[in-house]
């Protein structure tokens, strides 16, 4: 296992990890664990996406100031000394921004061939916003259709999965074979992204903001906000289930990913995230508090995953049937997703 030197680090450098620790609740214990080689790399490759996605995330922004924004972050970022001052004083993440100058510092001593392709990502991230964020700006319903949300699930996760493909496979941490399979890498960030929004939703409803698509919650209720109404929640679990359902498909992928990975440290930061993704994904499923309040796993539960997710790909596995034998015994026969959801979960008990 691999810890920072903290002796050794620069001020620009320590500025990064106090702002890796201010804006990241799950990545930041796991990135600062990783090896020497990738350390700083993905530590400024997360510290550019959370600044890209604070932009993209902060409704105060006009969207005339906000689009350029988004699609010139890659430039932006690159010029020394360059802060943002201008986010609202409630946006969680807004420090990053303001203090950005110090996070330029150590991105210039970053090598070449890793931030080619961290710039690479937040230009294709940040005009995959922009394209949503315009299109949430006339239509207040959000996105239409499932491929909608796959693709917008793809600009801000799937791509995040291939750049830290390619600084794995650079770094000679991955299988290079992970490369000709970029539907496995795809399904890595899908199933993180996914299981976000669905847990997610009511403090984004909250916020104005909606991305389950409508094809998906208009077979249920009738507008938007009815999903939230007391009265109609037995339709918003089911409605629930086809989402979580839709996530589940990415499981298998998941799984076949981890195996290409050949370092430990690596294999740490990919496996904790997913399985803390199947894990709230079975706390969402047929929960109906989830349409009330940002419900989270336990303490408890967290360390337990830690600890399991830590080991090898075996027990990865073991964790993955576990959750989904648990998702099988909730499935409730009155739900329409329930034989669709029945094979998906027979599908990963009976993995390997
Ligand atoms: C570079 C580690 C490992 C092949 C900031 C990690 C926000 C779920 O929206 O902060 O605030 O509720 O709770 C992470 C694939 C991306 C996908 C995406 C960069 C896994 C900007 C994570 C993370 C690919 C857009 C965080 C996708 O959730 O979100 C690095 C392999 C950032 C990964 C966002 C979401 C991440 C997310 P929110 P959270
Ligand atoms: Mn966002
Ligand atoms: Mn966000
Ligand atoms: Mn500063
Ligand atoms: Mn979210
Ligand atoms: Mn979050």
């Amino acid at each position: 296992v691999h810890r920072r030197d903290v002796k050794k680090e620069t001020p620009s450098e320590k500025a990064c990890f106090k702002y890796l620790d201010l804006t990241s609740r799950s990545f930041s214990a796991v990135i600062q664990e990783l090896n020497p080689e990738l350390l700083m790399p993905v530590t400024i490759f997360y510290l550019c996406l959370r600044g890209l996605d604070t932009i993209e995330d902060d409704m105060t922004l006009d969207i005339e100031k906000k689009e350029p924004l988004l699609r010139d972050f890659h430039n932006i970022m690159e010029q020394d000394g360059w802060t943002f001052t201008e986010s609202g004083p409630n946006e969680k993440d807004r420090e990053l921004l303001v203090h950005f100058d110090e996070v330029i510092v150590e991105m210039k001593k970053v090598k070449p061939a890793y931030y080619a392709i961290i710039k690479d990502i937040t230009d294709k991230m940040g005009n995959g916003m922009a394209d949503y964020a315009r299109n949430a700006e006339f239509n207040a319903n959000g996105v239409a259709l499932v491929k909608d949300y796959e693709l917008y699930c793809h600009y801000v996760a799937g791509l995040v999965g291939d750049g830290l493909t390619r600084l794995f496979v650079e770094s000679k941490l991955a299988n290079p074979v992970l490369l000709t399979r970029p539907d496995l890498t795809e399904s890595m960030g899908q199933f993180l992204q996914k299981v976000n929004i669905i847990r997610d939703v009511r403090e984004d409803w909250d916020d104005g903001r909606r991305f389950w698509p409508k094809e998906t919650w208009s077979q249920y209720v009738d507008n938007w906000d009815d999903l939230f109404k007391p009265e109609n929640r037995q339709k918003a679990v089911f409605c629930q289930s086809e989402m979580v359902l839709n996530a589940l498909k990415h499981a298998d992928e998941c799984l076949f990913y981890m195996a290409g990975i050949r370092d430990q440290s690596v294999f740490n930061f990919v496996a904790i995230p997913q399985t803390m993704a199947i894990a709230t994904l079975e706390l969402v499923f047929q929960n109906p508090a989830m349409f009330d309040r940002n419900i989270k796993i336990t303490k408890g539960d967290a360390c337990q995953l830690m600890i399991e997710s830590t080991q090898n790909l075996r027990i990865v596995c073991d964790v993955f049937r576990r959750y989904a034998r648990r998702i099988h015994q909730k499935n409730d026969p009155k739900d329409p997703n329930y034989m669709a959801i029945s094979i998906q979960c027979g599908k990963i008990e009976q993995f390997i």
